[in-house]
């Protein structure tokens, strides 16, 4: 009876029906980011791109030489209806644009991008790619933050679902924010995810030093076929997910008075409010 029960459910999960999840998370917490563990970065067909786990983050660079000031590494996994594609990351040796971006497999080109960039003190800008060289402006606003995508660690999200693209940015410790920018479009409902840097050489427009050395340190990337809606509050290790080791690490910053379990204020204090923000910011 036992042993048939247990061949039915084992015949039923073996015959199910194949569920094809696309959706994946990669913190390079093991070290690599090609090793296919959970998924493999590789070169834009369109851009040239230099990149490396340092640490457990992605570090995206220029190439030497490049062209043209772009660097874009990307993950091949198919969305075939619409993705959110995020990354928490920050930006190094600005000026510059540091974005998320969703376009076709085959071009690199054709799809949509959301930046964060160092002009005016962090602007968000929306644009769709259609050919080399032909962008099309969808939208674009500052961010109404005291500082700039130089300051530390910065979420930005594109999400293309059902004829609406949007972009939107925030900071660690935030709760998840409206679009800054949506714009009607239906171009391209698919494609694969990719960050891509941009380096803006003397900077004249937008401030800074100049210079081709723009990097970003990526500290996770992740694309989900429904949109992603949680604000990574709860995120205590910076892993890109929120489960027990986030537990733990925000007893052990509290224990230890650590700027990670201080969330509420009075801030430079630990007491309860601290353990409130980190349940509400867990749960969400
Ligand atoms: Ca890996
Ligand atoms: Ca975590
Ligand atoms: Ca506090």
């Amino acid at each position: 009876m036992l042993t048939t029960t247990l061949a039915v459910a084992l015949c039923g999960v073996a015959m199910g029906p194949p569920k094809f999840a696309p959706d994946w998370l990669d913190n390079f917490n093991d070290g690599s980011a090609t090793d296919g563990s959970p998924v493999s970065w590789v070169d834009s067909p369109a851009f040239g791109s230099a990149f490396e786990v340092v640490d457990g983050d992605l570090v995206v660079s220029m190439a030497p030489g490049a062209s043209v000031p772009i660097s874009s590494p990307r993950v091949g996994n198919y969305f075939a209806d619409g993705a959110s594609v995020r990354a928490r990351m920050v930006a190094v040796n600005g000026p510059g644009r540091y974005t998320v971006a969703f376009a076709d497999a085959e071009t690199g080109i054709k799809g949509y991008v959301a930046s964060f960039s160092t002009c005016q003190g962090g602007r968000v800008e929306l644009f769709r790619g259609d050919v080399i060289g032909q962008i099309v402006y969808l939208g674009g606003g500052s961010v109404l933050w005291p500082y700039s995508p130089v300051d530390g660690d910065f979420y930005v999200q594109l999400d293309v679902f059902e004829g609406v693209v949007s972009a939107r940015v925030w900071r660690p410790g935030e709760a998840f924010p409206e679009a800054a920018i949506s714009a009607p479009d239906m171009t391209y409902p698919d494609g694969v995810m990719s960050i891509a840097i941009q380096d803006f050489g003397s900077g004249a427009s937008c401030g800074g030093i100049g210079g081709t050395d723009t990097s970003a340190v990526v500290r996770f990337a992740q694309a989900a076929s429904n949109p992603l809606t949680s604000s990574g509050r709860g995120d205590i290790n910076v892993d890109g997910q929120q489960d027990f080791t986030d537990v733990l690490a925000f007893l052990t910053a509290f224990a230890d008075m650590g700027g990670a379990a201080d969330l509420a204020e009075p801030f430079g204090q630990w007491d309860f409010s601290d353990v409130v923000a980190f349940l509400v910011a867990f749960s969400e």
